[in-house]
């Protein structure tokens, strides 16, 4: 239907309008001007959340990346797959390729699809080899365009993939990948520290490229190998590019940012940009990235027919693994916000994070309280398209995120590391918890104790006082409601 218009039919835009979901890495609820944070500026995205609606109770489905991910895209908890957890560069797809997904539904109602950014949902069936043809992954679930990085900025295989095949890929320096040992011969962090420029903290010791050690090794490539530095222009130019070519037909784009996910490296124009350090650096830097985006919309004329979806995959976390001076040079600056804990953790730090929808013009500026998550997003969408589709844990909240209802979710179970925990009304259950009450390598509290926890949101924003005690009734209600969720 490529800018075909009769007169008398009715305008595809009122009900088809492209759809772009904004979504950082490990960016915290305070990392934002418009959620509190004086410190760190991001006037791009603060014109987003002042535009639009700003949640205050926006939820990721999970405290790590790949389960967030997967519910994002799917609209079913994470813990529902219990391949849904952090997952290595070399692991198969964990989207069943028959299942639907917001792009599959948009697709089904007439959208171009597109993926630019952050993948880390799996490639392949296992054994990927990634000097051919890398499949299933995004285009098997609902793409029509990927381009994409596999997992994280820390692990390897260090190379962009497009629509299945690693670009710039020299076919006589084939890629190997491998989790479990190295590659006789080469370097690795752990013992060539003299060839790094960025040093490790915990884990980050296996194969060097660009002077980072990553998470894993890799031989070969070298030719496709990415530079840390370039990649938020690389990515930012083929969202782009991608919302040029497909203006004249309803579109759907998740631009997944890497940042600010370790190694924090931002372009030389950023360095210094914050006065934190590469984390605020990098912060500085994607807000950047979505003004441009932004300005990019403006001048093609769909600003106005484009809704919005900005949010991050799970909270933050100062050091995760490299010396990068995010902790040193943090000064006032509160990622977390008010909020207890940070990525990893079932507090509240770990999943609410900045939430925002914005549609120039549809959309009335507002905050909005009600309770919403991630994963509501595929209902929504598909009630805005007018698609029948549905899935299993997903709630139709489009008015709440058009910012014409204050009516949001009644209960939502929060993951983290495959731990949950109930939110429901204003109260928080977290079932008792083995393990460290912190991770003391990135200095978080987890949300672990042997003890029943129950918090009060509206009177302890913070998560300090534990009525599981005081409050019998309330423990009992939230336990069983836990348990009937859960399906315990
Ligand atoms: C952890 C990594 C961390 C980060 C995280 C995934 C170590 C010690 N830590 O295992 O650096 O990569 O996985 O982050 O290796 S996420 O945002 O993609 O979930
Ligand atoms: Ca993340």
């Amino acid at each position: 239907m490529v800018g075909c218009s009769q007169p008398n039919e009715p305008k595809e835009e009122a009900t088809k309008p492209n759809i772009i979901i904004i979504y950082a890495d490990d960016l915290g609820y305070g990392d934002v001007g418009a959620y509190g944070s004086t410190e760190l500026k991001t006037p791009n995205i603060d014109k987003l959340a002042n535009g639009g609606v700003r949640f205050t109770n926006g939820y990721a489905s999970s405290a790590t990346c790949s389960p967030s991910r997967y519910a994002l895209l799917t609209g079913v908890y994470p813990w529902r797959n219990d391949r849904a957890k952090i997952l290595p560069g070399t692991a198969p797809l964990i989207i069943d390729t028959a299942r639907m997904t917001i792009p599959k539904m948009l697709r089904a109602e007439g959208y171009h699809t597109g993926i630019v950014g952050k993948w880390h949902l799996g490639l392949g069936s296992g054994n990927v080899n990634w000097n051919e043809h890398i499949a299933p992954g995004p285009n098997e679930v609902g793409f029509d365009y990927a381009y994409i990085m596999a997992a994280t900025q820390d692990r390897v295989p260090t190379v962009y993939i497009e629509d299945g095949f690693v670009t710039g890929l020299d076919p006589d320096d084939p890629i190997e990948i491998n989790y479990r040992e190295n590659f006789d011969g080469e370097p690795t962090g752990k013992e060539n520290p003299e060839m790094l420029k960025m040093k490790w903290h915990h884990g980050h010791n296996n194969s060097i490229v660009n002077g980072i050690p990553r998470i894993g090794f890799m031989k070969g490539g070298e030719s496709a190998k990415w530079v840390d530095e370039n990649m938020a222009d690389t990515f930012l130019v083929r969202a782009q590019k991608y919302i040029i070519e497909h203006k004249d037909e309803p579109f759907f784009l998740y631009y997944a940012l890497q940042q600010p996910h370790v190694p924090r490296t931002p372009h030389e124009r950023f360095v210094g940009s914050s006065g934190m350090g590469p984390r605020g650096d990098v912060i500085v830097e994607a807000d950047w990235c979505i003004g441009e985006l932004i300005k990019t919309l403006e001048e093609q004329g769909v600003l106005e027919n484009t809704l919005i979806v900005l949010s991050s995959d799970n909270g933050p976390v100062l050091n995760d693994g490299y010396y990068d001076d995010a902790v040193e040079k943090l000064g006032n600056h509160t990622p977390s916000g008010l909020l207890r804990g940070g990525k990893y953790s079932l507090f509240e730090a770990g999943t609410r994070v900045p939430f925002i929808a914005y549609w120039k013009d549809k959309i009335q500026p507002a905050t909005s309280d009600a309770i919403i998550s991630q994963i509501d997003i595929f209902a929504s969408l598909a009630k805005l398209v007018n698609s029948t589709e549905k899935s299993q844990d997903s709630q139709n909240l489009l008015d709440v995120l058009m910012g014409k209802s204050q009516q949001g979710r009644e209960e939502l179970i929060l993951e983290a590391t495959t731990r949950t925990a109930l939110r429901k009304g204003d109260w928080i259950l977290i079932p008792p918890y083995k393990g460290p009450a912190k991770n003391k390598m990135v200095n978080i509290e987890l949300g672990n104790s042997n003890e029943y926890q129950l918090y009060h949101l509206s009177e302890d924003i913070g998560q300090q006082n534990n009525l599981a005690d005081t409050n019998r009734e309330k423990l009992e209600e939230m336990v069983d409601t836990f348990k009937r969720i859960r399906g315990d």
